[in-house]
């Protein structure tokens, strides 16, 4: 089968997972909660990583089924975590532009009975691309249910100013080809991340370094006034209930 018939079936096989790496308070270490990425166990080819089957889920008109399960499922995750536990979803272009967005969020906070606040969605600069009247009306239908939204991989596209003037944004995920060699003699990356931050902070965002995988680039990110850390120093994505363990006893 090819890998799209594979994908069609993946939902109704239950072949997906969440997992779930931790988003740490710069400050106190503490977890401030997850950012949930999707896997896919092929039934032949093994673990596959989403960037090798999204893509083929976007063209195929399969994402926003895929989308739907992943945002019912992290709701539900949320649930049984502590009330002070976020949670994050990758949100596709193709998703922000489906009318449904609103409603399928709010039937999966519905029925997780969760806060909203708690759920957080990814977008990336991408969805100022297409049409501005939608785009602008999507981001207030969902500032009005309450779910934090998130600016993706922030630095690697356009990243226009005017983006965060349009769309209420309540974090910048800092990308991390910036955290990368920032530690490094000469590099610039250090004096970007610090404009970053501080423009975030004068419009009362949050900032998450991603990518943070050395002590060194930890100790910077927080100097540089980062206000969230993200990264294999603390851990990849693990399943639910490493997750959970991560929440009792710390990354
Ligand atoms: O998880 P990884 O570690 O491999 O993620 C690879 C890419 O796939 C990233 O760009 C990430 O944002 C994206 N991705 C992971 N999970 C999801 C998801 O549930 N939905 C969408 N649209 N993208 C995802
Ligand atoms: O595009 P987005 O930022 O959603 O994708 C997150 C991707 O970054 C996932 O593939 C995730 O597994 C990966 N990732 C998370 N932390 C690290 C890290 O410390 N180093 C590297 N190389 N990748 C990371
Ligand atoms: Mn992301
Ligand atoms: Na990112």
């Amino acid at each position: 089968a090819s890998l799209e018939e594979a994908l069609r079936d993946a939902i109704a096989n239950g072949s997906f997972e969440l997992h779930y790496q931790p988003v740490v308070n710069a400050a106190d270490s503490n977890i401030a909660g997850f950012e949930a990425l999707l896997r896919w166990n092929h039934p032949a080819k093994g673990w596959l990583s989403p960037d090798k089957f999204i893509p083929v889920a976007e063209e195929a008109g399969l994402i926003l089924a895929i989308g739907s399960w992943v945002i019912r499922t992290a709701c539900a995750d949320l649930a049984r975590w502590p009330e002070d536990v976020r949670c994050a979803v990758n949100v596709s272009p193709l998703q922000f532009s489906d009318p449904q967005l609103p409603s399928i969020i709010t039937n999966a906070l519905a029925a997780a009975q969760i806060n909203p606040s708690r759920l957080e969605l990814e977008i990336t600069e991408s969805v100022f691309l297409g049409d501005d009247a939608g785009t602008d009306a999507m981001f207030t239908a969902l500032k009005r249910i309450g779910v934090r939204l998130a600016l993706d991989d922030f630095g690697t596209g356009y990243s226009s100013l005017g983006y965060l003037k349009r769309a209420p944004f309540d974090k910048i995920k800092i990308d991390q080809s910036f955290v990368r060699g920032a530690t490094q003699a000469g590099s610039r990356n250090g004096a970007i991340i610090t404009s970053i931050t501080s423009l975030a902070k004068s419009l009362g965002m949050d900032t998450t370094a991603e990518g943070v995988e050395t002590l060194d680039e930890l100790e910077l990110v927080r100097n540089l006034g980062c206000s969230h850390v993200q990264g294999y120093i603390y851990s990849k994505a693990v399943p639910f209930d490493a997750a959970l363990g991560y929440i009792i006893d710390g990354p």
